[in-house]
């Protein structure tokens, strides 16, 4: 019987801190999707890191919002507290030398009776390091973390030593993945989101968050995989601005997005993609369960 140290650890944290760029930094693949704009993920995802002495499965989530409303926000927020309430470790991201109050209002969210390890992230950005002793005081004062780990997920800083934290809590069991798992979603979840980054990356700042992506066709054929996508937009204009001029922008999108699934999936991929307009899909709950948001 394996009875290793595993156990779920959810990494929480306002928009934009870095809490998808960890996640794919800590299990050492790209499976959820980064941008520089904030609000980028909307559904939550597991990492999955095993070695020899324990499992991780590390829950990237929607950044927390404390601003915005509409169903597409409120399903966003509910992942978030759902993720909170199951898992056995907590890990909040901050930025290191910005602690705003949309990070207090995370804080007030964690459990109290749950390890919860701070990762104070971005360190490379930090010019001067001093500064993070008198953030590290103030921050004790916040909530009773069982552990502060400044890193930077960018450039792997201090990676081993988070993992190191987190493991001190992970309770032993049996692990629930097989040894080479390292996601708990489908490579057509993963082909979505790998498209609505492309949108994030080529979409100006308020396109990306007005569409969605669907997966119409996925069939797999030895080594091939024909995928069939449709970027739902909210307005017939967004149509034209995703295609853009002579359909370079769509081409752009598709291509880069279809390089990230043959590197995962590591396999040849042809990849179709539509654009569709459906006005008001954020704030239809009925749509939003058809594009994948419980
Ligand atoms: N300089 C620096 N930038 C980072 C670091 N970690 C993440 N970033 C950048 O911060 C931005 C946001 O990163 P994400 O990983 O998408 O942040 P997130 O917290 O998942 O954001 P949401 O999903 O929108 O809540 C991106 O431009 C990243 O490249 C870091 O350690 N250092
Ligand atoms: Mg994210």
């Amino acid at each position: 019987m394996d009875e290793r140290k595993s156990g779920y650890i959810a990494i929480v944290g306002r928009p934009n801190v870095g809490k998808s760029t960890l996640l794919n930094r800590l299990i050492g693949e790209k499976i959820s999707i980064v941008s520089r704009k904030a609000q980028t993920t909307r559904h939550k995802i597991a990492g999955i890191l095993t070695r020899s002495d324990a499992q991780f499965v590390f829950v990237d989530t929607p950044g927390f919002q404390t601003r915005h409303t509409g169903a597409l926000n409120r399903a966003m927020n509910r992942g978030v507290t759902e993720a909170l309430a199951s898992v056995d470790v907590v890990v909040p991201v901050i930025e290191a030398g910005r602690f705003e109050s949309e990070d207090q209002a995370v804080i007030r969210l964690l459990p109290r009776d749950r390890p919860t390890v701070l990762a104070i992230n971005k360190l490379d950005r930090l010019k001067d390091k001093a500064t993070l002793l008198p953030m590290l005081a103030g921050l004790a004062e916040v909530f009773p973390f069982a552990a502060v780990v400044p890193i930077s997920a960018a450039k792997g800083t201090q990676i081993e030593n988070l993992l190191a934290e987190v493991k001190k809590y992970l309770p032993c069991g049996e692990t629930g993945f097989g040894e080479d798992e390292i996601t708990d979603r489908s490579e057509r979840f993963l082909a979505a989101e790998f498209i609505r980054e492309k949108l994030f990356r080529w979409l100006g700042d308020e396109l990306p968050y007005a569409a969605a992506v669907k997966i119409e066709k996925f069939e797999q054929d030895g080594a091939l995989r024909r995928i069939g996508a449709v970027i739902v937009v909210d307005r017939q204009a967004h149509k034209g601005i995703v295609i853009g001029k002579g359909g370079q922008t769509l081409k752009r999108i598709a291509s880069e997005a279809r390089q990230d699934m043959e590197r995962l999936f590591d396999g040849k991929v042809f990849l179709e993609v539509f654009v569709q307009v459906k006005s008001g899909w954020s704030d239809d709950e009925r749509l939003l369960k058809s594009l994948g948001y419980e």
